[in-house]
């Protein structure tokens, strides 16, 4: 199969679009937004980005997708702020090849702008790697503009990078998304959980909010409270839905 192909022709039909998974805060049950994923329609299904978004991340492929799924946010923002039960935050993935020269800083207030969505809505998911791509003060200077503009800046993957701690949290950001394989180690793993603590404390002392990933049974959602990780996304509250799913979860929620 040829991924960039493909993914040509689902833009050329307007056939990708984004899933939303809702993020809740892990105390309260209240829900603090979701994280839009690409997805692929096909005439039988709906393809996950895992199964074509590596093929095209360099390509110009990568800025047409990015577009079209800040349009699609947008545009479901606006919708949802209709209704009076838009969520406060959703965030976008982006990728260091959005950081090239690519016009980031037009086009994300421009989008906005042209659905009326206020700018703290978005938050823009970055990892380590956009970062410490391509000489880290360039990509610093735009989150900071972009902080300053009202959005906010989510560190994705936290943890399976290589970076020292002190240097990442030295980042601007706004919160800090733990990956899925300390979620998954916290119940088995001391050295997990001393992590996730230590992360939990400086990021309190930094103003930073924590956020933990693939949370996926009840226990692992225990445990995170109990050591106090306020929000958490997984399967064992919702996978990725589509729009309409994503609007009654909204509704039930308000
Ligand atoms: O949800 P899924 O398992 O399909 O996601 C696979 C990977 O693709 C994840 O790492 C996710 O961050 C990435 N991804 C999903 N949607 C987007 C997107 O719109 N832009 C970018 N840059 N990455 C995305
Ligand atoms: O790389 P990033 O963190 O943006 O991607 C998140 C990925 O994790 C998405 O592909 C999403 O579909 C997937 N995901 C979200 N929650 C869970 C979960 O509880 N378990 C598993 N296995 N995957 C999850
Ligand atoms: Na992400
Ligand atoms: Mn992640």
């Amino acid at each position: 199969l040829d991924a960039i192909h493909a993914v040509e022709r689902a833009l050329a039909e307007n056939r990708l679009l984004p899933y939303y998974q809702p993020l809740f805060d892990l105390k309260t049950g209240e829900i603090l937004g979701f994280e839009a994923l690409c997805r692929m329609r096909t005439e039988d299904r709906i393809v996950s980005a895992a199964e074509f978004f590596e093929a095209t991340t360099d390509g110009k492929v990568a800025g047409a997708i990015t577009a079209r799924m800040l349009e699609r946010v947008a545009a479901d923002l606006r919708h949802w702020c209709d209704l009076g039960i838009a969520p406060p935050h959703v965030g976008m993935n982006f990728s260091s090849s959005d950081f090239h020269g690519a016009r980031l800083r037009e086009m994300i207030p421009e989008t906005l702008a042209r659905y009326g969505v206020p700018l703290h809505h978005l938050v823009l998911e970055i990892t380590e790697t956009v970062y410490l791509g391509q000489g880290d003060t360039v990509v610093a200077d735009t989150l900071r503009w972009f902080r300053a503009q009202g959005l906010l800046v989510a560190l994705d993957d936290f943890g399976t990078g290589y970076a020292s701690l002190t240097h990442l949290l030295t980042m601007p950001v706004d919160f800090i998304k733990i990956d899925k394989s300390f979620t998954d180690q916290l119940l088995q793993n001391s050295a997990s959980r001393a992590i996730v603590e230590g992360v939990l404390h400086i990021a309190q002392e930094l103003d930073m909010r924590v956020i933990a990933e693939g949370v996926e049974t009840e226990l692992q959602a225990e445990r995170l409270r109990s050591i106090g990780c306020a929000y958490g996304q997984g399967h064992l509250f919702s996978p990725a839905v589509g729009m309409e799913r994503a609007t009654e979860i909204l509704r039930a929620a308000k």
